[in-house]
């Protein structure tokens, strides 16, 4: 995998870190000059990543369609949990595809939620009937649905390597009992809601990715740290977007918003072997624009809004 770069320098912020398509930065107090602890710039970029590649080219407003479904859904679970949103007033150079969040103690586990069989998941499955520790009925398909969702855990690896699964033992030995019961039903439930809203708008959440945060200047009735919902929620790069009118178990599905990409990578016409570990080539202009069409045609069926 190559170059996440840190490409945006705003006047009165630091970088804090650069993700494979998206950076965090801290804005400066202007009377110390010192970044802040309490706080965090999330920006989004246009970068798209396929097949573990991020391609050297962008697709105009991704950025600022998945800042803004993710806020959308940040609404959609606020009964379920609180998000680390502080506000959406951000510089110019940064509008739609930035928020300022609330820094957090993260929760040192990559929460993932499956709803439908695939992937690594699948992977795992065909070698032990079994998912993270979680044992599975036989006779299971590539895009199966699970009995009901399921919490997979995985331990965050460093950037370019694969994060490994982890059982639930092995989370609750890491963040203790109640703070690992409580991601668990937390990811389950933020899944199964997003299911329950995008099955009405043609689109199956396969899986997602969650990530918490403890507030602890928030504890609640027993001295325990507010468990809050950070970074992206329920994005097409935080989860498996299915077009539920093509779903069919039994074969790799169709990717809600990758497909044009992952087709035209894999044709002749690309000149591109994927085996090769050469970088994947520049997408062609109608390509590109056939995949901003997807994530804004998800943004406007999940919400019912135009993205403007
Ligand atoms: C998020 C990530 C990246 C975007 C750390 N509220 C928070 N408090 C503390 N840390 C985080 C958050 Cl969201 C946090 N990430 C993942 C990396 C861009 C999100 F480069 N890492």
């Amino acid at each position: 995998m190559s170059r996440p770069s840190a490409s945006v320098e705003l006047p009165g912020y630091a970088h804090v870190y650069s993700g494979k398509v998206r950076e965090l930065l801290a804005p400066i107090d202007p009377s110390t000059g010192q970044a802040s602890q309490d706080a965090l710039l999330l920006v989004a970029s246009d970068r798209i990543s396929a097949f573990d590649f991020i391609l050297d080219s962008v697709i105009p407003d991704k950025g600022k369609v998945l800042t803004q479904l993710s806020l959308w859904w940040f609404d959609q679970l606020v009964d379920i949990i609180p998000n680390h949103v502080i506000s959406t007033q951000v510089p110019e150079a940064v509008a739609g595809r930035a928020v300022l969040v609330q820094r957090l103690d993260m929760v040192p586990v990559e929460c993932i939620g499956r709803a439908y069989l695939t992937g690594s998941g699948l992977t795992e499955y065909r070698q032990t009937s079994s998912v993270c520790g979680v044992p599975l009925p036989a006779g299971l398909q590539d895009g199966s649905l699970l009995p009901s969702p399921i919490f997979t855990p995985t331990s965050k690896a460093p950037i370019g390597q694969h994060d490994q699964p982890m059982t639930y033992a092995e989370v609750a030995a890491k963040v203790g009992a109640p703070i690992a019961a409580s991601v668990r039903d937390l990811t389950i439930a933020i899944l199964a809601r997003g299911n329950e809203i995008a099955a009405d708008r043609g689109i199956l959440l396969a899986d997602t990715k969650v990530e918490f945060g403890l507030d602890t200047s928030r504890p609640d009735a027993d001295g325990n740290p507010t468990i809050v919902l950070a970074d992206e929620v329920l994005t097409p790069d935080s989860s498996r977007f299915w077009p539920a009118a093509t779903w069919q178990p039994g074969r790799a599905q169709d990717s809600y918003d990758k497909q044009f990409v992952r087709d035209w990578l894999t044709s002749p016409a690309s000149g591109w072997d994927r085996s090769s570990g050469e970088a994947p080539p520049a997408l062609p202009q109608d390509i590109i624009e056939a995949t901003r069409s997807k994530y804004i045609e998800a943004f406007e069926s999940l919400t019912g809004r135009t993205f403007a």
